[in-house]
């Protein structure tokens, strides 16, 4: 495919097109990840579609993440699914078998693991734009923020005392779906000892049927191990502890420990403005003051690349992907690693790779062995991806840095076909197209 020539349609028009997918996508009480390939609520999704529609609708915004506050289990974890009543997606609730799990939400079926803590984030996010658009906005955006707050306290209070089963101090998963990175390089190690039993239930993907290409999408080796840790965890019953004792699979996420450290900020400080429980505002500061530690700690000597940690096999991780950059998020790692990680994000191997149609930094580095430009979490550009570091940037001071973010951003989808994810060399949409996340952030970075 030849390299296109963005941009291809003005801000107002990217801007209109983006209000639509979101507005296509809308079931009425929850915006679909995308028109088919996701055709329900992903966790984390939400919470940047709500970033995104906020800037349409407030109350709009604030009843998304009401839906996903509602199907959380009674025990604090934010599923990462919430099923509509879709049928074309595998696996749907009847594979997930969570409806024998005792702290599942009644009236709603969900999945039976978790995404990123990013959701504190939003609601920040939120506030804040109410705050431009009306003072009626504003009170509808902060009586929100004071109700959805104890059960943002209540998820993150799960992760620890679910999620911290490790001395590394890094949040760990139990699958990598959790890290909504599906595929990444991160997990092949850890992937290659789940060995799927003959007694995994026999089934049928259906996510190949949404893309344009097998190749854009996990393989049928992956998906069985996806599979079977479905079916350890079913059952385990889903009971919390007694899966993080029997997953084969048992890895420290530094990205999501990143963003974990980030919302619990956030999170305090929300509370501190919206005079919340003293005591658990202290505890959010002290889970974010050791997640941040974690997520320095783990730092390559060398490059200060961050890393995961196999917890099973008890090793480091070693993939040369975008999550190594988790510091530069949340601090903590102290100026000459900053910098160090700094140079090499700007560099040849990463967003300064010369044949980058946009400087967005790519999922994988081209360098590495195992980037592959078309393959899902294993090279191309995610939109979504940029946003965040742009928002942590911003976060940080950096503001130059967020606006270059936002400027390359916006080039990467500038052919206004919102695609999941993007061939970095030749800008081609790939996966699904008028996904929802991709068009709540370029209304973000458009308003
Ligand atoms: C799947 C919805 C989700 C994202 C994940 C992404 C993908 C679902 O889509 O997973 O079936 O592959 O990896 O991060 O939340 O957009």
């Amino acid at each position: 495919t030849a390299a296109r020539t963005p941009p291809r349609i003005s801000s107002t028009g990217l801007a209109a097109r983006a209000a639509v997918v979101l507005r296509d996508n809308d079931t009425g009480t929850l915006v679909t990840a995308s028109p088919r390939l996701y055709p329900h609520m992903w966790s984390w999704d939400a919470a940047f579609i709500a970033v995104g529609l906020a800037h349409l609708d407030v109350g709009r915004a604030v009843a998304e993440l009401d839906t996903l506050l509602d199907a959380q289990w009674r025990d604090g974890m934010i599923p990462h699914i919430v099923f509509t009543g879709a049928t074309d997606y595998f696996p749907g609730p009847d594979r997930w078998g969570t409806d024998a799990a005792p702290q599942r939400p009644r009236h709603v079926r969900t999945s039976g693991i978790c995404q990123p803590a990013v959701h504190a984030i939003a609601v920040h996010r939120i506030v804040n734009v109410a705050r431009r658009t009306s003072a009626a906005d504003a009170e509808l955006a902060r009586r929100f923020a004071e109700r959805a707050w104890p059960g943002l306290y209540r998820w993150h209070r799960w992760l620890v005392r679910h999620r911290l089963p490790d001395p590394s101090g890094l949040v760990t998963i139990v699958h990598g779906w959790e890290s909504g990175m599906d595929n990444s390089p991160r997990w092949d190690l850890p992937y290659a000892a789940v060995r799927p039993g003959p007694d995994l239930p026999p089934y049928v993907r259906l996510d190949l049927a949404g893309v344009g290409h097998p190749g854009e999408r996990p393989s049928d080796d992956e998906y069985d191990r996806y599979l079977w840790l479905v079916e350890q965890m079913r059952r385990a019953g889903y009971r919390p502890d007694e899966v993080v004792r029997t997953s084969d699979f048992l890895v420290g996420d530094v990205f999501g420990t990143a963003l974990f450290a980030l919302a619990c900020d956030v999170l305090a400080k929300l509370g501190d403005d919206l005079g919340q429980n003293r005591a658990e505002i202290a505890a959010l500061r002290a889970w974010s003051a050791r997640a941040r530690a974690a997520v320095a700690a783990s730092c390559r000597p060398g490059t200060g690349l961050a890393r995961d940690r196999d917890v099973r096999a008890d090793r480091w991780l070693d993939a040369e992907t975008l999550a190594g950059f988790a510091p530069l998020l949340c601090g903590g790692a102290g100026t000459r690693v900053e910098a160090r990680l700094l140079d090499l994000l700007d560099g040849p191997r990463w967003a300064g790779h010369p044949a980058l149609l946009a400087a967005v930094p790519p999922s994988v580095s081209p360098h590495s062995p195992d980037f592959d430009a078309r393959r899902y979490w294993r090279g191309p550009q995610w939109p979504v991806l940029a946003w965040l570091l742009g928002w942590a940037f911003e976060r940080r001071g950096w503001s130059q840095r967020a606006a270059g973010l936002r400027e390359q951003g916006l080039r990467l989808v500038s052919d206004g076909s919102f695609g999941e994810y993007y061939e970095p060399f030749t800008g081609e949409p790939l996966g699904s197209t008028r996904q929802s996340w991709t068009a709540a952030v370029v209304l973000d970075w458009l308003c």
